[in-house]
């Protein structure tokens, strides 16, 4: 990444002052793309080709507006979902099983206690949460964890009640097993979020061996799968499979690897996802009910061996194609638009988490159509695991080394 950053370093604040590029247009809207080199510039795994123009490698882009990235903490401990509150602080779990109330500050409260175990082998642990749409009279909070069963593992999601003084988490209630469970540790999924009519959207994932992997496909399955169900944990009235024998009634979408992105586009109200491919084929999805994303019949990456998947099909009819994917993979992890006022360019952007890529994506969108993409805190150098905006219209990411970011407006 060849960003011409004034890295100033003024205590922990690392000011990445966005500069003039000649090989860049822009016209300071953000959505100029012209001229634009692609940000990635390393060999892809295949030869494989994209179904359209800019399905990937598309034109960079470069923020105009000064902004830096403000290092709040570095006192957690791997760190793996965040959401904001409603009074603007912050709550973060960690992936060994706490959850932590954080200020914009970033002052970190004791872990809150309640929250029932999980098993934090590989990629589980206690992972993706939410709080209430009504949590200022309610108090709930929604979580997505690694369950350990006797048979196995499994993506489970969980609710309980943030006590008054904010030290524990009352009643906890798990409300959704994603069976079935299996004896692995890898592809949980573990995003949650909820939609505009209080029900809740889950990301699981097929669970990495080739023992479990075809489940993506089946819709006896719940994994591999994006779902929705109610907040006490039970399929959604006009859920795309309800009612037909041997499929889950809680199936959103399918064909999925490893989903650990969901958000809701806040211009369309359409619901994105970012997936982990293989070796190569990280996607981005737009996500439309009862529709089968691909996976393992079609993929824009390889083993990580290098055989090809399967038939080493990109394209299929009746499978539908990601909106973007990436060749090199950066492995995507949570993602959140942008609708805060505070940088006017990055306004309905695509920001998403990158752990292999070690920096914060940032997507243009335009008609369901990627049109720039640039690498914002690229210098870091942190795998970046979630990324939130805050009541303050800031954004908000955590990484696996601990560290609490705002990106802010300089
Ligand atoms: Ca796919």
């Amino acid at each position: 990444m060849k960003l011409p950053i004034h890295a100033v370093i003024t205590g922990i604040t690392v000011v990445l002052a966005s500069c003039s590029s000649p090989s860049i247009e822009h016209t300071g809207n953000g959505k100029d793309t012209t001229g634009g080199a692609p940000v990635e510039t390393k060999a892809p795994n295949s030869d494989y080709k994209p179904a359209f123009a800019g399905q990937t490698r598309i034109a960079g882009v470069h923020t105009t507006t000064p902004y830096e990235g403000t290092i709040l903490s570095d006192g957690l401990e791997g760190p793996w979902g965040i959401t904001a509150l409603p009074d603007g602080r912050l709550l973060i779990t960690e992936k060994k099983g706490d959850l932590r109330i954080a200020t914009v500050s970033g002052q970190l409260s004791a872990p809150i206690t309640g929250i029932p175990a999980v098993n934090p082998a590989g990629q589980g642990g206690l992972l993706g949460i939410r709080v209430d749409p009504d949590f200022s009279t309610n108090r709930m909070v929604y979580w997505v964890f690694s369950d350990p069963l006797p048979e196995g593992n499994l993506t489970a999601v969980a609710k309980g009640k943030l006590s008054a003084d904010e030290k524990t988490i009352e009643g906890a209630t798990v409300i959704y097993r994603a069976t079935p469970a299996y004896k692995g540790t890898l592809h949980y999924g573990g995003r949650i979020v909820f939609d505009k009519n209080g029900n809740i959207l889950i990301s699981t994932g097929e669970r990495s061996d080739l023992e479990t992997r075809p489940q993506a496909q089946q819709l006896n399955s719940a994994l591999g799968k994006v779902l929705r169900i109610t907040k006490e944990g039970k399929p959604v009235d006009g859920n795309p499979f309800a009612g037909q024998a041997d499929k889950r009634p809680e199936i959103y979408s399918y064909g999925h690897r490893n989903v650990q992105g969901l958000a809701f586009n806040p211009e369309t109200g359409d619901l994105w996802e970012t997936e982990f491919g293989p070796r190569g084929g990280d996607e981005v999805n737009r996500i439309e009910p009862g529709k089968n994303y691909g996976w393992p019949t079609i993929t824009y990456g390889i083993e990580y061996a290098g055989p090809k998947v399967g038939e080493g099909i990109q394209q299929k009819a009746g499978l539908e194609q990601p909106v973007y994917y990436w060749d090199p993979v950066i492995s995507p992890s949570g993602i959140t638009f942008y609708s805060g006022n505070g940088i006017a360019e990055w306004k309905n952007n695509l920001f998403i988490s990158s752990l292999s890529g070690m920096h914060i994506d940032r997507l243009v969108i335009k008609d369901n159509k990627v049109v720039g993409e640039e690498r914002l805190l690229a210098t870091e150098d942190q795998r970046f695991r979630d990324i939130a905006e805050g009541k303050d219209g800031i954004l908000y990411a955590i990484t696996d080394n601990g560290r609490l970011y705002s990106i802010h407006k300089k």
